[in-house]
């Protein structure tokens, strides 16, 4: 682990599958950036090394190694990725203000409302420990998970993309929560915010990322 974070200026992502790495790994490609991918097996514990400690404090993956900074949480990574190659578009310019202010409220959104019960739902299901579980939580979870798809769906509306008709960082955020509360089978409706999954997650950058988590190291 700490070799690839030794050697300034190449940038490595730290992941492991089925987490919100995908995000990051799917913004680097569709930014089409040339990245080394270290693998944190979160299940064997690895995220408590001291390795990776020294790395992210906080132990938790995506990790972002760039010229010689660690950058942390998903969505600032991606916002990082998205201004460090402006022609993939996932994060609009300074030049479209309006656009870019549009794409952060998406990605502050998604953080702060949208996923936020479905992280509620996996701690009291597992992550936390059994004495600390609430399962009764789990029906006021589910209903401020739908609280909060309702108003994605009002502001998607008939749009192809949470920006209009192009791609962005929003829509990797956006995709992957759907994406982790189908997995989760936390129940919700919403015909836009399906057909917006299904749009999305259909991209080649996405299973390119996908495939780049899941091959053997
Ligand atoms: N707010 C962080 C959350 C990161 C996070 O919780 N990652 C999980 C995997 S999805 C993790 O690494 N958990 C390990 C742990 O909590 O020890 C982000 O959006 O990047």
């Amino acid at each position: 682990m700490t070799a690839a974070i030794t050697r300034p200026g190449t940038l490595t992502l730290y992941g492991c599958p089925n987490t919100r790495s995908l995000r990051a790994a799917w913004a680097l490609e569709e930014a089409g950036a040339d990245y080394g991918y270290v693998k944190i097996d979160l299940m064997k514990g690895q995220g408590r090394s001291a390795e990776f400690l020294a790395i992210n404090p906080g132990g938790k993956v995506p990790a972002l190694f760039d010229d010689g900074q660690v950058i942390t949480e998903s969505g600032a990574i991606l916002t990082h990725i998205g201004e460090r190659h402006p022609a993939s578009g996932l994060i609009p310019g300074l030049d479209s203000p309006k656009r870019r202010a549009a794409c952060f409220e998406w990605l502050f959104f998604v953080i702060a409302e949208l996923e936020q019960p479905l992280w509620t739902i996996a701690k009291h299901r597992f992550a936390l420990p059994a004495d600390l579980r609430v399962p009764q939580i789990e029906a006021t979870a589910v209903k401020e998970f739908q609280r909060a798809v309702n108003v994605a769906q009002v502001r998607l509306g008939e749009r192809e993309f949470a920006l209009g008709d192009a791609f962005s960082a929003a829509d990797i955020l956006l995709a992957h929560t759907v994406a982790w509360a189908k997995s989760a089978r936390v129940p919700f409706e919403s015909a836009a915010l399906e057909a917006h999954f299904a749009r999305s997650w259909a991209r080649t950058a996405r299973e390119r990322a996908d495939a780049r988590e899941r091959a053997p190291t």
